[in-house]
Formats: structure tokens, sequence, C-alpha cells
């Protein structure tokens, strides 16, 4: 019999805080969500709380200004609802120069009376063994965090045994636990657990795209977007246009315009790639979510009244669900039952060095070039981009995984390595071995073209393979296929593909591996 998870989300260790305990609760970047992880049965007046901008967490990547803007606006905004709750907070800003989360702890202790020192578990792997490792004179506690709705001791007992981890049978069992799109006998809605097949259109420009809410900036967002233009030169981001939300009622905001305007289509151009709109009618909620500005299991419940109140159709409730209750918990169920070794992995042996032109956009290539501009000017790229225009190309040149991942770290708003890292080494780049996909998500120009109109308007042409103003995608993807084919013949899913590649004329296979050569030189030489 299946292993079913079990329901009560995210069991938290037994606490037995005596009454007169007083705790010092850090609260980091990523965990502004009252009465949650370190803040639950927080009492003001006994305990205190610390919060601090520090240079470690800002600049451990580069990470994207719009991130840094977001992280610390939405920081200090949480400072403020706390001292409305009655607590007492210290809160360092950056303009303190305080180096590092442990540095900020060390001076609170010395200024407030703590019996212990209490902290959520850290989203990533890097500062939960950092954590781990805190000389302080009194006892830190990390408490796990109730904000994700499968606890990593959960998702191992569901994984162990298994021959092969996939996420749909996961998926499954969440919208059961759930309760989640299921009909009064248990049954998925509609009859299927899944609509993928309906939500794979092309953009042919053929909707209209409704303007979205722009961010509501206030004075401590403002004071936050000077400091952070002053303070991270170096960085990408054009924070002349900040788009984000930054508090729970803002961000709220925005995912209820996402319900009403986008929602409808949202499954239809899931996978569509569009010259006209960086966002399409996707929902712009990770970063959200991530923070702790909204709760995932709210939003999936939200979706499904839209879909019971009749605002959209099943196909995109269903697939919005699965991206949130599957997907989100599923990689950071991945993340940590690998890691520390996971980020060490590269099946495939890539080691291109990255490109320069990932930190400014210009390849020539149209779909790509977008993709890269809106990464890097507004920290947001939509699945499709990430997955199949920017990682695709980084599968098919064979980039250096370590670098790859370090750029995907950096790049986007909602970046944070839990979940960064599953989906770009393990889903994008295949370097895991297939525990994320069972096949690489390879494709060439004419995928490309099938899901928008980026094609049209480009200098390259997807119909041809070689020659001058072919499209470079055609060329590399030969070129991978060749590379791996040994490996990728056993695979029942690229079998074919293998097949098709060795049943070409040996001169033209030689002509296609030529070319292929001189666009991997031209764009991603070896030194
Ligand atoms: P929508 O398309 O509107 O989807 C709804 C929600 O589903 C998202 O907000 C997100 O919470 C969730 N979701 C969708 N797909 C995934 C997924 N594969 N994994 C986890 N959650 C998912 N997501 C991040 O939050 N942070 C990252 O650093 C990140 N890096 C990625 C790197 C690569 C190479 C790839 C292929 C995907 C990455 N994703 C990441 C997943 C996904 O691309 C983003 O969550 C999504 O694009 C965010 O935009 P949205 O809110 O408009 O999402
Ligand atoms: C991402 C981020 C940034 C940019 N800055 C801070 C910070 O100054 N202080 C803080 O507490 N958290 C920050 N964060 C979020 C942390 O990096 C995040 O908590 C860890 O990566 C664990 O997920």
């Amino acid at each position: 019999m299946r292993k079913i998870l079990s329901f009560n989300p995210v069991p938290l260790p037994a606490r037995n805080t005596p009454m007169d305990e007083k705790a010092l609760i850090l609260v980091l970047g990523d965990q502004l969500t009252l009465e949650k992880g370190a803040l639950k049965g927080a009492r003001p007046g006994r305990d205190t709380i610390i919060m601090a901008e520090v240079m470690e967490e800002a600049s451990y990547v580069r990470h994207n200004r719009h991130k840094i803007a977001l992280i610390f606006a939405a920081m200090r905004h949480f400072r403020d609802a706390l001292h409305e709750h009655g607590f007492s907070v210290i809160y360092f800003q950056y303009e303190d120069g305080k180096a590092s989360l442990l540095e900020a702890v060390q001076a609170a202790l010395e200024s407030c009376e703590a019996d212990v020192v209490r902290c959520c578990e850290p989203g990533e792997w890097r500062l939960s063994s950092q954590l781990r490792r805190w000389q302080l004179p009194v006892p830190l506690q990390l408490v796990g965090d109730d904000r994700f709705l499968v606890s990593p001791e959960d998702f191992s007992d569901w994984a162990q045994g298994r021959k092969q981890l996939r996420m749909e049978y996961f998926y499954r069992n969440m919208r059961k636990k759930y309760d989640l799109l299921l009909d009064e006998d248990g049954a998925p809605e509609g009859g299927a657990w899944n609509y993928d097949a309906r939500n794979r259109k092309g953009w042919r420009n053929s909707e209209e795209l409704p303007e979205r809410p722009g961010a509501d900036i206030d004075a401590t967002t403002a004071e936050v977007l000077d400091l952070v233009e002053r303070e991270f030169p170096d960085h990408p981001g054009d924070l002349s246009r900040f788009y984000l939300g930054v508090t729970p009622t803002q961000a709220e905001t925005h995912f209820q315009w996402f319900l009403e305007h986008a929602l409808p289509r949202f499954g239809t151009y899931q996978d569509a790639l569009a010259e006209e709109s960086p966002w399409l009618f996707h929902s712009l909620v990770s970063m959200y979510i991530n923070i702790g500005l909204l709760d995932p299991l709210q939003v999936c419940r939200r979706v499904e009244q839209a879909w019971r109140e009749g605002a959209c159709e099943l196909a995109a409730a269903e697939g919005f669900i699965r991206q949130v209750l599957g997907w989100r918990e599923y990689v950071r169920g991945i993340y940590w039952l690998t890691m520390p070794e996971y980020a060490s992995r590269n099946s495939l042996g890539a080691q291109r060095p990255l490109p320069e032109w990932f930190w400014t956009g210009e390849t020539g290539m149209r779909c790509l070039e977008a993709a890269l501009r809106q990464t890097l000017d507004l920290g947001y790229a939509h699945h499709i981009q990430r997955l199949m225009v920017i990682g695709n190309f980084a599968l098919l040149a064979g980039l250096d995984v370590e670098q790859v991942c370090a750029w995907y770290l950096a790049v986007y708003v909602d970046a944070f390595e839990w979940v960064e890292l599953p989906n770009t080494l393990g889903m994008a780049l295949h370097a895991d071995g297939g525990l994320m996909a069972s096949k690489p998500y390879a494709a060439s120009g004419k995928y490309i073209q099938r899901q928008g109109n980026h094609c049209k308007a480009c200098r390259y042409d997807p119909a041809r393979v070689t020659g001058e103003g072919a499209c470079p995608y055609n060329s590399l993807y030969w070129h991978f296929i060749h590379r791996h084919r040994e490996g990728l013949e056993t695979n029942p899913r690229m079998g074919l593909t293998v097949r098709n590649w060795a049943r070409k004329e040996p001169g033209e296979q030689a002509t296609i591996l030529q070319w292929a050569d001189r666009e991997l030189q031209r764009l991603a030489p070896e030194e």
C-alpha cells in the first residue's frame, strides 16, 4: 500500500517553554509571517524580536536589486507591524553596518535579557548549517517552518522505499490530504488529476493583455529603493521599474488582481512566450509566498473557490494548484532530502564557462535576449522562459552547472536555494541523474517557435539547422543529443530522438556537428 503524507501541516518539535523564559527571536528576511515559525506563541512584553539587514545575506550572490529592495522594504514594514502588535523589536538597518546575522544577534543579546535565542529553520542549507555552528552565550532553538505544507521529515518518509520519485504521485497525495479539487467521493474534480494537455497554447497575440497594478511606494519603501540603488551599484535590476508589493496587504492586492484578470487565461497560456509581455497571465506571487507575505494553502484554496464560482476553467485552477501544492512543495522536499550533496551533482559533465552575456542579455537571439533582459531588469521571467529558453540554452551548450545555478540564485526576486537549485540543477540542466525529471528538457528552435511570436521578429530562422541565420538552438540540440546519445538511447522518452539522429547520413551529421561547434565557440567560448 502507498504511504499517504501525514496531514498535519509540519509538526513543530515539541517546545516546552517555561512561562518565565525570555526569548530573543530572530526573524529572517524570508520569514515574514505573524504567528508562524519562531513567532508562534511569541509573547509581547516578554520576548524580544531581532531583525537585521546584513551585508552577508545581501551579497552572498549578486542578488537582483529588486530582490534586495523587496526583502528590506518588507522587513521594515514587518517590523512596524510587530510594533503594532506590542512587540519590542531590535532592528538593524543596512546603514548600521552589521556584517552578518551572527554579529547582529550577538549585539542584540547585549542589549536585552534573553534565556534563549529562537529562530525558524532557515530555508537554505547554507544558512542552516551556519546557524548550527554559532557560539552564543545562550542556547539556540531552531523550530520547523510551518509555512510549508509538508515537512522535510514527512517528505523523506514518503520518498523512502520508492524506486523512482515522481511529482505526479506526490501531488495526488497532496490533493487528497488538503482536500483540494476533489468531488464528494474524494475523486479528482472532472475525473482527471492533471489537465496539462489543455495548458500548452502558443502565443499568437490574439488576446488583450490586462494591465497589472503597479507598486504602492510609501516613504519606507522609497527610502529602501534609494539605499539599494546607492549600496548595490554592481547588482542587476532597474529600480525605476519597481513593481512589487512589500506588505501582506499589497501582496493580497496583487493576488486578487490575478484572480480577477489573469487566472481565466493562466492555464491556456501557461507555456506561452510573448514579445509583448514579460508576464503574460502568470500570477507573480512566488516572491510573496516565498518570503511569507502570502500563504500557499490559502492561495490554492482561493483559486479553487474561483473555479467553483465559475471564474475560470478547471484546467486553469488545476494547473495553478499543481504548481503551488505540487511542484513548490516537491522541490523543497527534494532539496532537503539530498543536500548538501545535491549541489555538487553534474551528471552530464557540463563545464563550459557561463558566457558574459548572461549579465547583459546581448545575444541577438530574440527569445533569449527578451528573457535575459527582463530577468536582469525586473528579476522576473516566467517558468517557460527560465526552463525552455535560458535553461534549455545552458543545457544544450553544456554550461557549467555550478555557475548556472549561482546565476539563477542571483537574478530572480523569488530565488532561494531550496527552490532555485532543484529547478535549475535538476529540472533545467538534468544534472541530478534524472531525480527531478525523467528526461532532459531539451528542445530545438521549433518548440520556441510553436510557443510564441519571438521567431517572427528574430534574425535567426527556426526552420534552418546550419548556415548563417540558422537558429542556434537547432544545431545545439543535435549536438546535445550526439554528446549524450549513449545515456539517452535507453531512456524511453528519448530513444526515438536518438534513433532519428542515428538515421541521419554521416555527412549531414558532420555538417550539423561542425556548425554547432562553431556556434558554441561563438556564443559560449571555452576561454
Ligand atoms: P506562476 O506561473 O503564476 O505559477 C504559480 C506559482 O506556482 C508560482 O508563484 C510558484 O509559487 C509556483 N511554482 C510554479 N512552478 C514552480 C516550480 N517549478 N517550483 C516551485 N514553485 C513553482 N521559483 C521560485 O519561486 N524561485 C526560484 O528561484 C525559481 N527558480 C527557477 C529556476 C528554473 C531554472 C526554473 C525552470 C524554475 C524556477 N522556479 C523558481 C519556478 C517557477 O519558474 C517560478 O516559481 C515562477 O516562474 C514564478 O512566477 P509566477 O509567480 O508568476 O508563477
Ligand atoms: C535574501 C536576503 C537578503 C538579500 N538580505 C537579508 C538580510 O539582510 N537579512 C535577513 O535576515 N535575510 C535576508 N535575506 C533572506 C535570507 O538570505 C534567507 O533567510 C536565507 O537565504 C535563508 O533562506
